[in-house]
């Protein structure tokens, strides 16, 4: 009886941890929080032509960022579900500054450097 308990954690055990790792770990490591200050941080730099996933992580409900465009990706209403990661997969085409915000109002006024 107690062998069976003990299988059944072991079995257990790592599909619980599995579960809560975020989509993104181990990719590029590009964590974006919203909080109530805005995006946190406000500005990443990635590199041109390079794939790159960013993980949004929403914590508050107290901004209007619940879902972010970034315009030049072509990425238009992306949900930020609440202390859930999300991810996003880019490859910038060109050098520059391309802007990403809240979809309702284009408010935070996030950026990606693209070098
Ligand atoms: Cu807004």
């Amino acid at each position: 009886m107690r062998l069976v308990v003990l299988v059944a954690l072991l079995v257990a055990v790592p599909v619980l941890a599995a579960d809560k790792a975020p989509p993104a770990a181990g990719t590029t490591g590009i964590v974006i929080k919203v909080t109530e200050n805005g995006f946190e941080p406000q500005q990443v730099k990635v590199k041109k032509g390079v794939p790159t996933t960013l993980t949004f992580l929403r914590t508050t409900n107290r901004t209007c960022i619940k879902a972010i465009d970034i315009p030049a990706e072509n990425v238009k209403g992306f949900q930020l579900p609440i202390d859930k990661p999300v991810t996003v997969t880019i490859t910038p085409t060109k050098a520059g500054v391309e802007k990403f915000h809240c979809t309702a109002m284009a408010m935070g006024d996030g950026k990606i450097v693209v070098e």
